[in-house]
């Protein structure tokens, strides 16, 4: 079994965009101090001890979830925007959309005993698929160390090009082993599923993905850090959070963009006001002026 890692003493967004388009999957090793990594779950200790068995065959019933970890810990803004993440994941997705949305944060506990999940890829969440189009990138961060024996994250490498194939076998897949500070990033379109934990001890870690800012994302951002929370928040943070429109007019308040609403004052309703691509304004412009006539195609701006 190989795993193949990245060290972050080379930083570089290109051979991990590489790694991901060949194997579905990159490690960061020592993306992250392990003291931070140590600092967050300490804040997230309470919330584990709190929340009781997840429930259902895809979550795992010896598993404990729990969401919104933006505003559970100040810490993760670290792990959220960090920098290296963000850009191979706008390098994957924005060929689709405008701007990347936060997808959702989860926080993973697999108990003892915990069976293996069933193999899955994240994004046939959504029923509708173009081949070729990425719809979202998940980053395991693990707070404790990650083993085969212990449940480790489990990937099919190159599962992302034969997508025809629900399940593969299962000595095909590698365990993500790693240690806290590390991070695994996978595609949506990647077979992965939590391993089985035969060790006595939990596993915990986190889950962060983002996907194209115009889908429907798993974690309702404006419930899980309504206005008055997310005006407490740092702002580049709520903007990954829902906090923004994608353009045309996606995802608005009262048909404006919601960044408005982490303002101050306000944020009452007030009209809407388009939120639109340039070229999308052009077009608008060229109909008025009668340079777009019925059944005449191409580009307006090229047309003349
Ligand atoms: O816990 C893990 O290692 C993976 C969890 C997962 O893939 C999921 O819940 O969708
Ligand atoms: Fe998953």
């Amino acid at each position: 079994m190989t795993i193949i890692a990245l060290d972050r003493l080379v930083p570089d967004t290109k051979s991990c965009c590489e790694r991901l388009e060949a194997e579905g999957y990159c490690i960061i090793r020592n993306a992250v101090p392990s003291s931070l990594v140590d600092r967050l779950a300490c804040d997230l200790e309470q919330d584990f001890a709190a929340t009781p068995h997840s429930v259902g065959p895809f979550y795992g019933e010896t598993t404990r979830r729990f969401h919104g970890l933006l505003r559970r810990s100040r810490h993760m803004g670290r792990f959220a925007l960090d920098p290296l993440v963000v850009a191979v994941v706008e390098r994957f997705l924005q060929t689709w959309c405008d701007t990347i949305q936060l997808n959702l944060t989860q926080a993973i506990e697999i108990e003892p005993g915990g069976v293996a999940q069933p193999p899955h890829r994240d994004q046939d969440m959504w029923p509708v698929h173009t081949a070729g189009v990425e719809y979202m990138i998940n980053v395991m961060w693990p707070f404790s160390a990650y083993r085969a024996e212990n449940g480790a994250t489990l990937i099919w490498p190159g599962s992302h090009r034969r997508q025809d194939e629900i399940v593969m076998p299962a000595e095909d897949a590698i365990a993500a082993e790693m240690d806290p500070g590390d991070a695994l990033i996978f595609l949506g379109s990647t077979l992965h599923a939590g391993g089985a934990n035969k060790s006595a001890s939990s596993r915990r870690g986190m889950i962060i993905s983002y996907s194209l800012g115009w889908l429907k994302p798993y974690e309702l951002p404006w419930l899980a850090y309504p206005p008055e929370i997310a005006r407490s928040l740092p702002r580049s943070l709520m903007t990954l959070a829902g906090y923004q429109a994608h353009r045309p007019n996606l995802g608005t308040h009262e048909g404006r963009c919601p960044s408005l609403l982490l303002n101050a004052i306000g944020d009452g309703a007030q009209g809407a006001i388009d939120v639109l691509r340039p070229e999308q304004e052009r077009l608008i412009a060229d109909y008025r002026a009668g340079r777009i006539l019925p059944g005449l195609g191409g580009s307006p701006a090229e047309d003349g």
